[in-house]
């Protein structure tokens, strides 16, 4: 059924009373929780604003934001501001939580992006505005908690601008008084109106005379603003050019256009927390920023045919599974049937709570009930010709690995249906079982990131954990060839075993494997047994003399003797071992640990920092070159341990303001000697032996 609003005229890509949609990101800590609490009250859907630091906020109430301080998972809140309707999308600024972000912003009309008025954090956004620029998410940046900036704001632009490929344009300028406190911020000029305000804790800013002496600062970042926007709009330049002085009007559409086409990044100002700055955020979103219409149409979305784009995956304990959507076009009601799957009912989220509604429509942001079927990413349509949205960025690759154990045996049948969850609310998340060691590995994007996987296993599914760290996955190989001859012979009552080997065994290259032959010539050890002889000799590789499963050698059977009578499969079997476990510590054993081809990336500022940081890691840098795409990116290719591995993220991020990264595979097995090879081989042996004691 189509809704009177989507048979309205869409102006600026809106649909007259759709609610518009803006995601809140940033850096951790910049103060978006606080931003979103702000903005509730400022539009009166709370009456009393939480704070991060008593855990009340709408946004952080789940007991793992609560016990952690700070926000863990995208959450959504809607408000009315002047009779617009809104959903703001409260994310996560922790880089270990960056899918969470990703996701949320591929259904966000505009970005907030919260900042602090730092110039030695700006690097930390590159990462956030090269996101949005990839996928042309409109983005509006605000630089927070002014109360307590001690740069210029010009200073600090400069810093910002070095991150961002679209030019910022600053859109007002603070007045600052002296005061007991020293300079402070207390209210700022409005660069279009030209109106000056002074910040009224709680409330909407008193508006003040201009004051004279901020006038040259005033009119210095005035004519900057309408030069970036001449930039763009071959009128305004014009204007300029001849002295004229643009209306305000055209300077405002300007500002609208050029926001919704996603060529400039306006800049306001502001402290969250005192609510500074809020309203006027408020202002500039309600004019400048485009309808779901417009971001429909550049994702090519069709708006009708109720298509709604899930963007988030929750399996509540009692609600079972909810998908928070986006709706595009049309209405969505409890009943609908979307993709074949029919809304066992439609929510309306407040932070982590939902309230039921009977549909909803166009712009919208929903939970959406027991859609079992449906993804993150997915496109629904009443239609059912929706499907995986194609644009929706990839899983980001797991950078930290835990081995993991339900701390009750008796959970190891519930854990994997637990975790099967848990991936699907976040694919950045893994679950793998290690071949070689036999470990169940839980991987992620970092410590915290793993951590609040833990703390919902725990709190959600009572699935309490241990974890360690993973073992790596050692061999060992041989040096140099022997030959050797061994001779099983049992008597015991009836017929005896008998077989008798002579074999050869000798090193192989690296990677080569496995390699048996059969040189045996007058059949001294007949050609049924053959294949005996074989499968011994593989199982004394599972694991040779330093305790590791054996690679790269050839065994080759020459000679050997058979009874008619007591010979027999086994007895072939058992006498191979035998010969290779006697000829095996003879050849020179050497321990092999797994080499990966490693792929760090990070600002050129911390090249010098991450050439350290991998030597030091006995990591062998191989090149290094400038990050594609990435202006002012450095990726340094190098060869590293995988047992220097562990933790290299968490060493590397303290190193890059957190926004260093990494990619990295396997790539070879390299010999390992001396005190670290024995080290390996020691702990080996004793749990070993641990394990036979057992
Ligand atoms: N001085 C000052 N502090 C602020 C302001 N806004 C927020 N803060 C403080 O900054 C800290 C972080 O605030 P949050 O709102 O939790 O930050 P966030 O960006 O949501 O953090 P994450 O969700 O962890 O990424 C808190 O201690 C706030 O009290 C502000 O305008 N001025
Ligand atoms: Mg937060």
């Amino acid at each position: 059924m189509a809704n009177a609003a989507t048979n309205g005229n869409p102006q600026n890509g809106r649909v007259p009373g759709a609610p518009r949609c803006a995601a809140i990101v940033g850096p951790y800590l910049s103060g978006k929780t606080a931003l979103l609490e702000s903005l509730l009250f400022a539009t009166g859907a709370i009456s009393r604003k939480g704070s991060a630091k008593e855990g009340n906020t709408v946004s952080d109430s789940s007991a793992e934001a609560r016990a952690r301080k700070m926000s863990v998972e995208v959450t959504a809140a809607q408000t009315e501001f002047l009779g617009d309707k809104w959903c703001f999308l409260d994310c996560p600024g922790s880089v270990e939580l960056a899918q969470e972000t990703r996701n949320a912003l591929m259904v966000a009309d505009v970005a907030i992006v919260v900042a602090e008025p730092l110039v030695d954090k700006a690097l930390m956004l590159a990462p956030v505005f090269k996101f949005l620029d990839d996928h042309q998410i409109p983005h509006i940046l605000f630089i927070n908690k002014m109360d307590v900036a001690s740069h210029r704001v010009r200073e600090m632009l400069d810093a910002l601008q070095a991150v961002s490929a679209r030019p910022l344009v600053l859109r007002q300028v603070p007045i600052r008084e002296s005061g007991k406190d020293g300079d402070a911020v207390t209210g700022y000029i409005d660069l279009v109106s030209e109106r000056a305000y002074k910040y009224h804790p709680g409330q909407e800013s008193d508006l003040i005379k201009l004051p004279e002496e901020a006038l040259p600062r005033e009119q210095e970042a005035r004519n900057k603003l309408l030069e970036s926007l001449a930039d763009f709009d071959d009128h305004l330049m014009e204007e300029i050019l001849s002295d004229a002085i643009p209306p305000k009007e055209e300077i405002y559409q300007q500002l609208a256009k050029d926001l919704a086409a996603d060529l400039i990044v306006p800049v306001l100002l502001g402290e969250a927390e005192k609510d500074g700055g809020v309203r006027r955020l408020l202002k500039a979103l309600r004019h400048e920023v485009p309808g779901p219409e417009a971001l429909a149409q550049r994702r090519g979305i069709s708006s009708y045919d109720a298509s709604t784009l899930v963007f988030k995956t929750y399996h509540q304990p009692h609600a079972g599974k909810l998908s928070l959507a986006r709706i595009f076009g049309g209405r969505v009601a409890e009943g609908a049937v979307l993709n074949g799957v029919r809304v066992a009912g439609v929510l309306k989220p407040k932070g982590n709570a939902f309230e039921k509604v009977p549909f909803a429509e166009t712009g919208e942001v929903v939970a959406l009930a027991r859609l079992e079927e449906v993804k993150t990413g997915d496109l629904l349509t009443a239609s059912g010709k929706g499907g995986a949205d194609f644009a929706w960025p990839q899983p980001l690759e797991p950078l930290f690995a835990l081995a993991v154990d339900a701390e009750n045996r008796a959970d190891e049948v519930k854990l994997t249906a637990a975790l099967a969850k848990l991936i699907e609310e976040d694919p950045s998340l893994s679950f793998t079982h290690d071949p070689d060691t036999h470990e169940l590995l839980l991987s992620g994007q970092g410590e915290i990131h793993l951590a609040i996987a833990f703390d919902r296993l725990k709190n959600r599914f009572g699935l309490p954990m241990k974890h360690r760290r993973p073992q790596i996955a050692y061999k060992e190989t041989i040096r140099h060839g022997v030959k050797q001859h061994a001779r099983f012979k049992r008597q015991s009552g009836g017929h005896g075993q008998f077989a008798d080997v002579h074999i050869e065994v000798w090193p192989l290259e690296r990677g080569a494997g496995f390699e048996f032959h059969d040189r045996v010539v007058g059949g001294s050890v007949p050609r049924q047994f053959i294949g005996s002889v074989e499968e011994g000799a593989r199982e004394a590789l599972v694991r040779g003399p330093l305790g590791f499963p054996v690679v790269d050698v050839a065994v080759a059977l020459f000679d050997g003797q058979f009874h008619t009578v007591d010979s027999s499969d086994m007895a072939f079997k058992t006498v191979a071992r035998q010969a290779m476990q006697e000829a095996l510590p003879l050849c020179g054993p050497v321990l092999l640990e797994p080499i990966f081809a490693v792929e760090v990336s990070a600002p050129t500022d911390f090249t010098a920092r991450v050439h350290n940081l991998v030597t030091g890691r006995r990591g062998q840098i191989l090149n290094f070159q400038a990050k594609e795409d990435w202006v002012g990116w450095e990726v340094v290719e190098a060869l590293v341990p995988q047992s220097e591995l562990h933790d290299m993220i968490i060493e590397l991020r303290s190193l890059t303001l957190g926004i260093g990264n990494f990619a990295c595979h396997f790539d070879h097995l390299q010999e390992l000697s001396g005190r670290l090879a024995d080290k390996v081989v020691e702990q080996r042996q004793s749990v070993v032996g641990q394990r036979g004691a057992a």
